[in-house]
């Protein structure tokens, strides 16, 4: 090859692989934005990561896990047990939430919401049970609060454009009143909505305690689109909680007192129910098991409370997870609860 041709070639691939001055500061600019990117959530996760096994939060009392996923991050939130040894009931001041990539590390977000979102409630110590559904954007958090003219536990919804919050009654009204519901007659039995959003757009509220009921929810999610039923069942104690997977209806729920877990399957979201057995054990010192399910890159995970944390009681509670997996026929088997929870399991797609 010619002299000129060699010094042709050298110049064709320097220019290939050599970037301009304006490539190198875009470049520059780009690796100091991940970096950048990079330290802002190591700083969040030095900060906020609570550690990796059971109970998940070892600074704090928390009960009631609500949970969903969404781009690859599990979002978790718990109500705050917030009662001293000597308390002989709830203390519940807020709710809070938390995310995970990994189902081992979770990181806090803080306070999506207090009762004190729900102006018709007498709202400061009663933060009971949630659940949380995303619709058209937008997230709609339902939870049971102590309405202050209307006596008994009722049932509010809470919207916002981001998994943490501001959460705002837009509906300004209790969804769920105690004078709405007259099978039983305790002041308590409108609690723990468990709510489902089915392939066909059609959403569901499932909610009580000692009488199970449901009902259709407008796609406005606010709003109740039809009557109340009523699921005649053996020993329901609270808790429902309805999920969908290759075509099953799954209804779980806290049965008997001490609760445990058990659920029955259905081919639609109201039933007929056949009822499958307990997928966990009640706990020792705590008379309740508040669950939800979630599936997470790839792998099944059941959310609970216990009272493993030292110091732990009736009213001091701990949200643990476990994972699991559905039998072939797609039954549940029966869980452990462990000290060591879930293996990692690092999501590719979280972007938190
Ligand atoms: O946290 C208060 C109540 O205890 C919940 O609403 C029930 O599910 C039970 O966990």
């Amino acid at each position: 090859m010619g002299t000129a041709k060699k010094i042709m070639q050298q110049k064709e691939i320097h220019q290939k692989v050599t970037p301009t001055e304006s490539e190198v500061k875009i470049k520059l600019k780009k690796i100091a934005a991940i970096v950048a990117a990079g330290m802002a959530f190591a700083a969040v996760n030095v900060a906020n990561v609570a550690h990796a096994a059971n109970p998940l939060f070892p600074k704090i009392f928390t009960a009631d896990p609500a949970a969903f996923v969404e781009d690859g991050v599990a979002y978790l939130y718990v109500g705050r047990d917030e009662a001293t040894p000597k308390d002989k009931d709830y203390v519940m001041k807020e709710w809070r939430m938390y995310s995970s990539c990994d189902m081992q590390n979770w990181t806090d977000r803080g306070v999506p919401l207090k009762p004190s979102a729900f102006k018709w409630a007498i709202g400061k110590v009663d933060a009971w049970a949630a659940d949380i559904v995303k619709r058209d954007g937008k997230y709609y958090f339902y939870s049971t609060v102590d309405h202050a003219t209307i006596p008994g536990r009722a049932i509010g919804v809470a919207v916002s454009d981001e998994p943490e919050g501001p959460f705002i009654d837009v509906r300004g009204s209790a969804l769920i009143t105690n004078d709405m519901t007259k099978e039983s007659p305790i002041f308590w039995d409108d609690i723990d909505p468990g709510v489902f959003i089915d392939d066909d757009g059609q959403a569901y509220l499932y909610w009580g305690n000692t009488v199970l009921k449901y009902a259709k929810l407008k796609k406005n999610m606010m709003e109740l689109d039809g009557p109340i039923v009523t699921v005649g069942m053996d020993r329901f104690t609270e808790a429902p909680y309805l999920h969908k997977r290759n075509g099953i209806y799954y209804l779980s729920y806290s049965r008997e007192y001490p609760e445990e877990t058990a659920y029955m399957t259905g081919p639609s979201p109201t039933g007929p129910w056949t009822y499958r057995g307990v997928i966990m054990s009640k706990n020792k010192v705590v008379k309740t098991i508040h669950h939800a399910f979630i599936e997470f890159n790839g792998k099944s995970y059941i959310v609970y409370h216990n009272d493993k944390l030292p110091g732990g009681g009736e009213f001091r509670r701990s949200v643990a997870v476990e994972e699991f997996t559905y039998n072939a026929d797609g039954t549940i088997p029966y869980i452990k609860q462990t000290k060591e929870g879930p293996k990692a399991n690092p999501s590719p797609a979280c972007s938190r």
